[in-house]
């Protein structure tokens, strides 16, 4: 039986009447949560401006009436929201966030990469093929949740499967608070199907490993090719890289999309509670454990080997949180060690400094 999605739509999108297309700052995705945090006179000198595209050489900020060039800066990401300071723009304030999309970044360094900030939805797209992996996608859903972000997963290429429903089956075991919807990228579905979230005064993201067809329906969605697109490889149904930079699209409905380039690894930090959300029913039954460091392998008393035992969980989504945990847990405590050695070197610099100039 297809679910009630309804129940997963903002307020405005339940039936209430629409509001007019936006105009202004509002059509950049300006909300009421920024504007709370500036005075008037904040307004009229430093101008709001959104972070709309991250390129190495600098970030573009677009305002009302405003489209400037940046240098880059490593605290701010796409969709951040600045004061424009338009004697020392470097010095422009960052605006408290919504909700920010972050992984620990690839290879050696396990600092944190910020994917983007101040989205309101993020479709985490995989297509009815070999793309298609149910821990890849709880992963996405854990970061989605742990940004403060309404997570939708989106099944692409059901033209090119024969059986499209399987996939929404298997999708839908991996929460019931996420919507999970098929959409043919190169029709025009997105449009209609996507409409709930993309409103006015919205910002959406769209996220997952290249080739899924993330390009492709942001410009579904806008209605040019403003986001370029590449065919994929037929015999695993890899794509390759062809968005290089992040970008927000403004839609002229007033919707703001992201669209992000594919992301080869995404390994979670700091996202304890978006995990703990995904799998809130493995998490419960810890909560019984005899040991609150409990492992859940072969510790007396375990609760969580005792419901395997019972039958009441699966074994495979046992062993998936397990590693999910265990992964977060790693990278959090490496994060906290590197984080403390930085504020001890700072420190050490800043006597070495004061030691000088006496
Ligand atoms: N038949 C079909 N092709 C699609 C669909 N979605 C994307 N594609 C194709 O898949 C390829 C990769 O799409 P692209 O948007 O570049 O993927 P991205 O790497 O996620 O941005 C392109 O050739 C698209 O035309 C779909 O739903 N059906
Ligand atoms: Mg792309
Ligand atoms: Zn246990």
């Amino acid at each position: 039986m297809p679910r009630d999605y309804s129940v997963f739509l903002p307020s405005t999108a339940r039936g209430e009447t629409p509001k007019p297309p936006v105009s202004g700052l509002q059509s950049l995705g300006w909300q009421p949560f920024f504007a709370q945090q500036i005075s008037i006179d904040e307004l009229t000198q430093t101008p709001p401006v959104r972070v709309t595209e991250v390129h190495r050489n600098g970030l573009r900020v677009l305002g009302d009436r405003l489209d400037s060039m940046i240098p880059p800066r490593a605290d701010a990401t796409v969709g951040d929201w600045l004061l424009f300071d338009h004697q020392l723009p470097s010095a422009s304030r960052l605006l408290e966030r919504k909700s920010l999309i972050k992984r620990r970044a690839a290879g050696h360094d396990r600092s944190v990469q910020l994917i983007a900030a101040n989205i309101d939805t993020v479709f985490i797209v995989t297509s009815c093929n070999l793309d298609f992996n149910l821990a890849r996608l709880e992963r996405y859903v854990a970061l989605g949740f742990d940004a403060g972000v309404t997570p939708v997963i989106l099944l692409t290429k059901p033209d090119l499967c024969d059986d499209p429903a399987s996939y929404v089956t298997q999708a839908e075991t991996i929460s019931t608070d996420v919507a999970v919807l098929t959409l043919n990228a190169r029709s025009d579905e997105p449009k209609t199907k996507l409409a709930p979230w993309c409103r006015p005064g919205q910002t959406v993201a769209f996220l997952g490993s290249s080739g899924v067809g993330k390009s492709t329906l942001t410009n579904a969605l806008s209605g040019t090719n403003s986001a370029a697109t590449q065919a994929i490889r037929e015999d695993d149904a890899k794509g390759r890289h062809t968005t290089s930079h992040r970008q927000l699209h403004l839609l002229p409905d007033g919707c703001a999309v992201l669209d992000t380039p594919g992301v080869r690894e995404l390994q979670l930090t700091e996202a304890e509670a978006g995990v703990a959300e995904v799998f809130s029913d493995l998490d419960a039954l810890s909560l019984e454990c005899r040991f609150n460091d409990c492992t859940h392998i072969s510790e007396p008393g375990c609760a969580v080997q005792a419901a395997l035992e019972r039958g009441d969980i699966d074994a495979a989504r046992l062993a998936r949180w397990r590693k999910l945990v265990a992964e977060d847990q790693h990278n959090t405590a490496t994060l906290a060690q590197r984080r403390s050695r930085d504020k001890a070197f700072g420190k050490m610099i800043k006597q070495a400094k004061k030691h000088k100039s006496k």
